[in-house]
Parts: C-alpha cells; structure tokens; sequence
C-alpha cells in the first residue's frame, strides 16, 4: 500500500556521450531508465514517500532492466505486468552543449501501449493520497487512452487528488488537433495542472502565465490550481481563488542536460503536498527538484535524496 500512485511507459534510455553530433553518428551511449511518470515516480520514491507504477513490459532484456531499476529506486512493482507478446519501448538521446537535446522513441506498438483498464482491477487504492497522470500515456493508443480514463474515472470515485501534466508528445498523436482537444479533455478532471508555458501556449493559444492558468482554471471540473512552468525562471502559480504567485528559480553553475526537470519539478512539488506544504513551497520545492535534474545526464538520476534538497534550499541563491 502506497502515498502515491502513477502510471506511464518506462523505457530504457540510450544517452548519446559524444557531444553535439547527430545521433546516427554517435557511438558511444549511456543507458538509463526513463519515461515522464517513472520519473516522477523516482524522484517522489527518492524523497522517501511510498510508490506504485502502474505498467506493462515486455519480456525482453529492456524490460528486466526496468524491473531492475524500479527495485533499486524503491517503486512498488505490484501493478507491474509482463507480456511475452509486444515489447519494452526504448528511447535515444543527444548530447547537446546548449539547449534541449533530441531525443527519438522506439515505442510504436510498446506493451506499455497495450496495458488494458482490466488491469486497474487489483488496484489498492485505500492508502493513495495523490495521484500523478500525464498525457503521454493516453497519447500511445486508443487502449491505453481508454485505461488512463478509466483510471482518473477511479481516482475520482476514491476521492484521491490528481496531477496532471500535459507533456505534450505531438509525434504519438495521429494530429495535432487530436492531442490538443483529448489533453485539454483529460487535464479538465485534474485538481492540479502543471502546464510547460510553452505546452501552455500549444494548448490555448497565448504565452501568457495567468492567460494560461486562466483557461485551465476555467476549463477544469475540479481544478483547483494550475502551476505553469517558466524553465529556469521558475514557476507562476494561479488557484482558484484568484490567488496568484511567482516562484523563482535558482541559479545553477552547470547545465547539463534540461530533460527530466519538468518531472523533477512535478516530484518536489508532489512531494509538498503529500507532507502538508503550501502550494507556493510545494512549487518552489518543485524548482529545486528541477534544478537538480539539469545537472545530470539522464532524466531522473539527478533527483536529489531529502538531506541533498534541504542543503541545496538553504544554500542556493534563488533567481
Ligand atoms: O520528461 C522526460 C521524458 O520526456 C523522458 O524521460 C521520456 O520523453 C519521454 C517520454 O515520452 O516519456
């Protein structure tokens, strides 16, 4: 029985090492565990809060590796399936000096895709007290679309507080119009939305903060509070009250790849509120998470452990 509970595709990353060459060129590659929700199942886990994922591997190499990763990093693998049919998706990435690198998925027809709603039949969710969904699950087939609503439908029922994080994936989606109506669709049910400012402007049109908050506030069934992420400029927070605040980033000396701080964020600011934080220190928490995932290589082997954050709180100049 677990705090907090997710659901996603985990694949297994092959980060390129040499630096600003295109991947058909690299030769050499680290590989990693990654996918938006087991990040952030990492980095809440990491925080030392209970986890479950809920997923489905395939009965290959790449899925034992997962498997591995999840026990080494605390994740409760009881809603865990393995199928011998379809396979572990994986993922490459480019080493890049500046800016955001390229990554390429190999997980068309993945068996995290064919995870049914029957699956969330043995859910437990009497202990759950947050719930983290985002739109790349629902993006990679009509069945896995089909399960994610079923599984919000199920959260509501359990009266448990959902997350959701656009993460907008254009090429899992047959066209754009389609991921923009089904995400606006799916964040409506979500009592937080932590939009990307540029999701954000993809999603409703403008570049805005408030503008962008305004429209998820008001599209919402039961959004509370939208927090839209401003990179290294930290975050803009507006609730349903009419409340509003910026949070500040913080300065780091090293970037060294930005993949992963969004779900970094959304593990400091989970973790907030599944201790009774605020919403403002949940999200400034959030910030730091990310700040630490930009100083490492993979997506999530940056998330820092409680006593490394509390230190890199006190310490750091905010921006
Ligand atoms: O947010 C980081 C993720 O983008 C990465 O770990 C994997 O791209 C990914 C995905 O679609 O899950």
């Amino acid at each position: 029985m677990s705090e907090f509970l997710t659901i996603g595709e985990p694949m297994a990353l092959f980060a390129a090492q040499d630096k600003d060459i295109k991947l058909k060129d690299a030769t050499h590659f680290q590989k990693f565990l990654a996918g938006a929700e087991v990040n952030v199942a990492v980095g809440v886990s990491r925080l030392g809060h209970s986890v479950e994922y809920i997923t489905q591997l395939g009965a290959d190499p790449m899925g034992d590796y997962i498997k591995d990763e999840l026990n080494k990093n605390n994740i409760g693998t009881n809603y865990i399936s393995t199928t011998p049919d379809y396979l572990t998706g994986f993922q490459m990435k480019e080493k890049v000096t500046v800016g955001d690198p390229d990554t390429f998925y190999f997980r068309r027809g993945s068996a995290a895709s064919h995870l049914e709603a029957s699956a969330l039949d043995k859910i437990d969710f009497s202990d759950i007290k947050l719930a983290h969904l985002t739109g790349i699950f629902p993006g990679t087939s009509e069945t896995a679309l089909a399960t994610f609503k079923h599984l919000a439908a199920l959260l509501k029922e359990h009266h448990i507080k959902t997350t959701f994080d656009p993460n907008l994936r254009p090429t899992l989606w047959e066209s754009q119009e389609k991921m923009v109506t089904t995400i606006n669709e799916l964040a409506a049910k979500a009592e937080i939305i932590l939009p990307g400012i540029h999701e954000g402007e993809i999603l409703m049109g403008s570049r805005d903060p408030e503008a962008i908050a305004d429209f998820f506030l008001a599209n919402g069934e039961n959004t509370q509070t939208v927090v839209v992420k401003l990179g290294a400029h930290g975050a803009f927070v507006k609730s349903k009250n009419g409340e509003t605040c910026s949070i500040p980033g913080y300065k780091v000396s090293q970037v060294v790849d930005t993949v992963g701080a969004g779900d970094g964020f959304a593990a400091g600011f989970i973790t907030g509120q599944l201790e009774g934080l605020s919403i403002e220190a949940s999200a400034l928490r959030g910030n730091a998470v990310g700040s630490f995932a930009v100083q490492a290589p993979g997506d999530n082997d940056g998330y820092p452990e409680p006593a490394e954050l509390q230190s890199f709180m006190a310490a750091y100049a905010r921006l």
